[in-house]
């Protein structure tokens, strides 16, 4: 079942008019199950931790002011009922939906760093197929107050990261409020990134497909 949820705090400031132009972006959270992808996006919306989530998939919309400019999130906390079901866990619906993902995994549950990673693959080759210039990702490591149940090193997951061209954050939705915001902030720069580059790819194209018609035009007269 799916919940669409409408909910408007003002975490960063009063929200007013601004005078950059609003920013939309659809985030997806996505991981394997239990890994706290409910628990840090409740983290971001409420800045409460409450425990127990159940699995309801839910899409919040949430809208916060930015360094001076509004930007209205569509949060998909994601379900995953069966880790061995990849191609299930992420549907073609879901990449179409998503301008950026955040990617979960419990850094004491080996086995979702490894789920993480293959869905970090997918999700790079599928948007990259449909010609995305530049997809944006941020990859979590949760539950880092776990250090004693360790099983997945800081060091390994910075490397995914970096060897997927994705941002990195080990946080602990239990603890802290601070990681959650840093995560879906540093998300929304990535998005932010990605038009404007898109952008410019295409004014580049626009402008060399005129030239080409213009001297190919001369070629010919
Ligand atoms: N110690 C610790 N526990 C956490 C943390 N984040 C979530 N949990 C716990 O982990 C369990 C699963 O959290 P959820 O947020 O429901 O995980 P989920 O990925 O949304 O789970 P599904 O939606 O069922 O796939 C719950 O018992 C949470 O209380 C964390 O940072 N540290
Ligand atoms: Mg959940």
């Amino acid at each position: 079942m799916l919940v669409k949820l409408r909910m408007a705090f003002q975490q960063a400031g009063k929200i007013s008019e601004g005078s950059l132009p609003k920013l939309e972006a659809n985030i997806l959270v996505i991981g394997a199950g239990k890994v706290g992808k409910s628990a840090l996006t409740v983290r971001f919306l409420t800045r409460r931790f409450i425990g127990e989530y159940g699995d309801i998939e839910s899409i919040y919309t949430h809208k916060v002011m930015m360094a001076g400019q509004e930007a209205c999130f569509s949060i998909w906390d994601s379900v995953c009922p069966q880790m061995a079901k990849l191609q299930g866990c992420l549907n073609e619906k879901q990449l179409r939906w998503a301008d950026g993902f955040v990617i979960v995994y419990s850094i004491s549950d080996r086995t979702s760093f490894h789920f993480a990673r293959q869905q970090l693959q997918r999700i790079k080759q599928l948007k990259k197929r449909g010609g995305a210039e530049k997809v944006p990702v941020i990859l979590v490591g949760n539950k880092r107050d776990l250090q004693h149940l360790r099983t997945v090193s800081s060091e390994e997951g910075r490397l995914l990261a970096l060897s997927t061209d994705a941002g990195f954050f080990e946080i602990s939705a239990a603890e802290t409020y601070h990681g959650a915001l840093v995560v879906f902030h540093e998300l929304l720069d990535l998005v932010r990134d990605s038009r404007s580059a898109t952008k410019k790819a295409v004014g580049i194209r626009g402008l060399v497909r005129s030239m080409s018609a213009v001297l190919g035009r001369r070629r010919t007269e």
